[in-house]
């Protein structure tokens, strides 16, 4: 038999790479055998930091049935001693919500400054496909349930914290029911957290043989920094032996976050270790949350479909990274430069 180092990648990953993100050494941090309650796997975990500083997670949960609800786990340190709530905090509602007849998936929680409260967007499981929900919260206790507001498919949706002249800016990453059409990330715009317009793409997967051809989505919400908003994005990458879910960086304009100031090319975190790449659902890294504590970012991360892991990186690190490696992706003094190469965008964009 195979010794356990043998799956591990790192063995093989060739050290002339700066790595940005280190591992914690208690990896996985959560796992369905930590849980209060019969669980399949416990992964893909939105996060926040409450009023009182603890670290809140908010997991989802897939049953031996395969369908997923969401559930609190809460930290002083956010790495041990997790009080996990014992029974499903915010369970698939399908008699109400009839759009979570397979289950809800893979929260993004931000706080809305004018609204004083929690959002929780998050994948909910139609019949016709995955779609966009929110949920407004105070406490994590209860939910006050919004309804869909992207309709299928759509997934990977957060908002930022605060308005843009006047409206809540939400990316999110629809899938064209086309044959062969890219899945790209889209902005779009509301006034009221209800009415959505002005959608526009804002980054488009790439072609061919890179690491982000074909799909990539928003991983955890949009960090604020003084040089613009950090996106964390996954790609995936088609291979004869499944999908490579695989980390990206970008930065939008701080006052408008239409424009892309800068992109990487390559990634910056991929599935290296055991517990990365074997699981549910091979070779995975997927954030959906992280926690900054001044320059130190804690990024909580779904591995394998399977358990909840933990890496650190510096914002700063990240930032530099971007200046040096992050080329000047989108002209930021001219918008339309941005659709300049962009194919699909001037198949929706007017004029
Ligand atoms: C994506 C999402 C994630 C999942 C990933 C890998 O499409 O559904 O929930 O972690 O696939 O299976």
């Amino acid at each position: 038999m195979l010794a356990m180092d043998a799956v591990t990648r790192k063995h093989h990953t060739n050290h002339h790479f700066r790595e940005l993100f280190s591992r914690h050494p208690a990896n996985p941090i959560l796992t369905a055998a930590n849980w209060p309650y019969p669980a399949n796997s416990v992964f893909n975990a939105g996060a926040t930091q409450l009023a009182n500083g603890e670290t809140l997670l908010l997991a989802r949960v897939e049953d031996r049935r395969g369908i997923s609800h969401l559930t609190a786990a809460r930290s002083a340190d956010g790495i041990t001693d997790w009080r996990i709530d014992p029974r499903p905090t915010m369970p698939a509602m399908p008699e109400s919500c009839p759009e979570e007849i397979w289950g809800i998936e893979d929260p993004r929680i931000v706080w809305l400054e004018d609204v004083q409260r929690f959002s929780v967007t998050y994948t909910a499981y139609s019949r016709l496909g995955p779609l966009v929900a929110l949920a407004l919260t105070d406490d994590f206790k209860t939910f006050e349930r919004r309804g869909p507001i992207m309709p299928p498919e759509d997934k990977d949706a957060a908002f930022f914290p605060r308005k843009f002249d006047g409206r809540w800016a939400l990316i999110h990453r629809p899938v064209p029911n086309v044959p062969g059409a890219k899945a790209h990330m889209w902005l779009s715009f509301s006034p009221d957290l209800k009415h959505w317009g002005d959608h526009m793409v804002l980054l488009e997967a790439r072609d061919g043989a890179y690491w982000d051809a074909g799909k990539i989505g928003l991983s955890p919400p949009p960090i604020e920094t003084p040089e613009g908003w950090l996106i964390m994005y996954h790609g995936v990458r088609r291979t004869p032996a499944g999908a490579l879910y695989r980390l990206g960086l970008a930065l939008l304009d701080l006052e408008d976050p239409r424009r892309v100031l800068r992109r990487g090319e390559e990634w910056v975190f991929s599935p290296q270790e055991q517990y990365e790449m074997v699981g549910d659902v091979a070779d995975v890294v997927f954030p959906c949350g992280t926690i900054a504590q001044g320059d130190e970012l804690r990024i909580y991360y779904g591995a394998a479909d399977t358990s909840i892991a933990l890496a650190t990186a510096k914002i700063s690190d990240l930032l530099a990274w971007l200046r040096t490696e992050g080329g000047q992706a989108h002209g930021p003094a001219d918008l339309s430069d941005q659709f300049a190469g962009a194919q699909d965008q001037r198949l929706i964009r007017p004029g």
